[in-house]
């Protein structure tokens, strides 16, 4: 059912605030159980919520100045794009044999949605913290993480790793996050990077073949594992393959699933080399590696697009842009830059200017800073 009348403002029991992430280096690495550095930043999805004693879900939108209504049943039907992300939790939730009832819930994104910031996770989290704490469910952050992963996987139908939704929950301020997709194994890395900034740049595009792209790498990827593990029972994932066996394997894979495993491995290795490198202090060297980054999501992956190969090559000549690479899914959204603070300012100018000429689109430029996971207050009597 819609409901696209505003919900009236109303006293909250709950409030969250859901962050969205960065990458630094391990793109489509979680999904192969490798290694990946992400943080959450200062850009956030604000949540209210409070319960409202009936079998209805309702939800509006701030942002997208429009809302929805559902009722609690045992089998929830699909609704729009974002109502997903939201009918998805629930549906998980009760899945998971947790009590959920009827709530009112406003939304307000300052994410941009396309941007490879990860919106939908910063909304899915966000959901599934503020009913959890609505409701008493009791679920740990880790198992939030989970869910809110499996609602996309199974409702929306987009088949994600754990990075995304595991950093919007569980990032440490001013930290990022070197995480074993494999194990859950974790460290913090002091976010320092000298005299440098990370920035953000928005293509503003976002091509239709990111969704069917995505799940065709992953299927790409889980091919070369079933082949493998023919001989290799123990090998559940191209993490516990390494070069020596992929090149035994060559010749019965096609080129272009050679080529993903490659840009896999070697990402993989980059990872542990980017970690060493940034506690080490050598932001250079760290930056050298988001460049290979970059390269091998561009010609091994094939997940970049003409605009962020545009950016990122723009980028090359300047000795106060460290790094430079696409980040998230691809095919569209942002590259991330480690730049030079004092430079920042006059690059943005330039570069905005060239891109603009090259394609006719705004380049969005965003600041961030790594930053805290959900954020919850709760009041017994509204906030
Ligand atoms: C998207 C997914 F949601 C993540 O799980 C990850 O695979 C990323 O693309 C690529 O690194 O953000």
């Amino acid at each position: 059912m819609k409901y696209s009348r505003k919900l009236e403002k109303f006293n909250p029991e709950v409030k969250v605030a859901s962050p969205g992430r960065i990458n630094l280096i391990g793109e489509h690495t979680d999904y192969n159980n490798g290694f990946v550095m992400p943080t959450a930043i200062d850009r956030k999805i604000l949540l209210e919520f409070r319960a409202n004693n009936s079998q209805s879900c309702r939800v509006y939108s701030e942002t997208f100045k429009t809302g929805f209504e559902f009722q609690l049943e045992d089998d929830l039907s699909k609704g729009k794009n974002w109502e997903n992300y939201i009918i998805g939790v629930v549906d998980q939730i009760q899945k998971a044999d947790k009590n959920v009832e009827g709530f009112d819930c406003i939304i307000n994104s300052k994410l941009p949605v396309g941007a490879g910031i990860s919106s939908s996770a910063a909304l899915e989290c966000g959901i599934a913290s503020g009913l959890n704490e609505l409701f008493h469910l009791n679920l740990s952050p880790i198992e939030i993480v989970k869910l809110a992963q499996k609602a996309e996987n199974e409702f929306v139908g987009s088949n994600c790793g754990i990075m995304d939704q595991y950093s919007s929950v569980l990032s440490k301020k001013d930290h990022l996050i070197l995480l074993d997709c494999k194990s859950l194994e974790v460290e913090f890395i002091p976010a320092a990077f000298g005299n440098c900034k990370l920035l953000l740049l928005n293509t503003n595009v976002s091509h239709n073949l990111a969704d069917s792209e995505y799940n065709t790498r992953r299927e790409e990827c889980e091919i070369a594992v079933e082949l493998i593990r023919q001989d290799h029972p123990g090998v559940t994932s191209l993490r516990e393959i390494d070069f020596k066996i992929l090149e035994k394997y060559k010749r019965k894979l096609s080129s272009t699933i050679n080529q993903r495993c490659n840009y896999i491995l070697e990402e993989n290795e980059r990872v542990l080399q980017a970690a060493k490198k940034l506690k080490d202090g050598r932001y250079v060297e760290f930056g050298k590696l988001m460049y290979a980054s970059h390269e091998g999501l561009q010609h091994k992956y094939e997940v970049s697009c003409p605009e962020l190969d545009f950016l990122v090559d723009y980028s090359r000549d300047k000795d106060f842009i460290y790094g430079s690479r696409m980040m998230g899914g691809g095919f569209g959204g942002c590259t991330l830059n480690l730049i030079e603070e004092d430079k920042t300012k006059d690059y943005i100018k330039e570069v905005s200017k060239a891109y603009f000429q090259r394609f006719r689109i705004k380049l969005d430029p965003i600041i961030v800073s790594p930053d805290a996971g959900t954020q919850i207050t709760k009041k017994k009597n509204g906030i």
